[in-house]
């Protein structure tokens, strides 16, 4: 054995033991053999995944007939796990198809994680949140904010579907997951219906009085021709170079994001559009309203139809294309709101021409 050898075992020795030491006492160094903490860009353990409508639709109906909506048992759903990840669809959000059969009702309760669903089909069911009753028709987004008792009754007469976004794999990750069981299967409606959608609905005008001074969404419900009528309304603006015809779903009162740490926005495609690459700090989930296109995502290819869902991991560079002969439309969910408000929020154009769309 050479001197040199000698004394890197003997060093290895000696750090070896330093290592035990300071394990026995909760505290942890650098180790050659560790995974790097700081990756010049992320690593994300989260996969892009695409959930085609066909699957989804036939295991739907399994579930119905195989899962029973028991009194105080929570929720019918189809979780969509991701395989890169322990937990979520993504490291923020919980998304989920909620199916619930005519005269169903999904129990009153609350937590911590703030909730939206955006109906996908069906008529005659309704959510109440803290009071108030909201019917659920096709193209709504209804909100549940955090820790706000809610709960469904479906008085239809087919089954009903949604999606239901959760922000629990974000509390999860914070530990801060809480939840209460609501002493009854519903709760009492109060006596002015659908009260924040009379008081800020139009987005435009609000009860009088000083401006109000929140820091939550007043609004509980966005009903679906209003994004309609807003999308074809954007039309007439300059295309985004990416995302074509793009609107954020805002808080009436601040112009914020929905939820503190959920963005929604409504999207269309419009036909022939092919898109420049881009990506952007955070992960998100997509549902396809109507249309077909094709989404890259780091270069792999998913071609997607109505209804189908597709989840994009953070940072991953997107490029959207739709070569059909009409229009695509897409509504989708992503974590921007919490990256702005720890002021780490970033996206730019990727490749050719990538340029000064960066924002910081
Ligand atoms: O409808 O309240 O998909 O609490 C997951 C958790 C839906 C709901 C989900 C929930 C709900
Ligand atoms: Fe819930």
């Amino acid at each position: 054995m050479t001197e040199t050898s000698t004394q890197i075992q003997d060093e290895d020795t000696v750090r070896g033991e330093l290592v035990a030491a300071l394990r026995e006492a909760g505290i942890a160094i650098h180790q050659p053999t560790d995974p790097p903490l700081f990756t010049r860009t992320p690593e994300p353990a989260m996969v892009p995944m695409h959930w085609r409508w066909d699957d989804l639709e036939e295991f739907l109906k399994r579930l119905g007939e195989v899962v029973a909506l028991s009194p105080g048992s929570a929720r019918r759903t189809l979780r969509l796990a991701n395989p890169g990840l322990q937990y979520g669809t993504t490291p923020t959000f919980w998304a989920s198809i909620q199916y619930i059969l005519p005269g169903e009702v999904a129990t009153a309760h609350r937590h911590t994680a703030s909730a939206f669903r955006f109906v996908m089909q069906g008529t005659g069911c309704s959510t109440t949140v803290e009071g108030e009753n909201y019917e659920m028709n096709e193209g709504d987004l209804v909100l549940t904010p955090n820790w706000s008792w809610h709960d469904h009754v479906h008085e239809g007469p087919e089954p009903m579907i949604w999606l239901d976004v959760l922000d629990v794999s974000l509390m999860r990750s914070l530990e801060n997951v809480f939840f209460d069981p609501y002493e009854t299967d519903t709760q009492p409606v109060g006596p002015e219906p659908e009260k924040s959608w009379r008081e800020y609905g139009s987005g435009l005008l609000r009860p009088v009085g000083p401006a109000p001074r929140r820091t939550t969404n007043p609004l509980l419900v966005y009903a679906n021709e209003q994004t309609l009528g807003a999308l074809e309304r954007a039309k007439g603006l300059v295309a985004d170079p990416a995302d074509d015809v793009i609107l954020e779903y805002q808080d009436p009162t601040s112009g914020g994001p929905v939820l503190p740490a959920m963005s929604m926005k409504a999207q269309i495609l419009r036909a022939g559009f092919d898109g420049v690459a881009h990506r952007h700090s955070g992960s998100k989930v997509y549902w396809v309203v109507e249309g077909a296109g094709t989404m890259y995502v780091d270069g792999r290819r998913f071609d997607w139809g109505k209804g189908d869902f597709l989840a994009v991991p953070p940072w991953a560079t997107v490029r959207h294309s739709n070569p059909h002969g009409s229009d695509a439309r897409l509504f989708r969910v992503d974590d921007s709101a919490v990256l702005r408000a720890l002021n780490v929020y970033h996206e730019e154009v990727v490749g050719d021409g990538a340029t000064a769309k960066a924002e910081r």
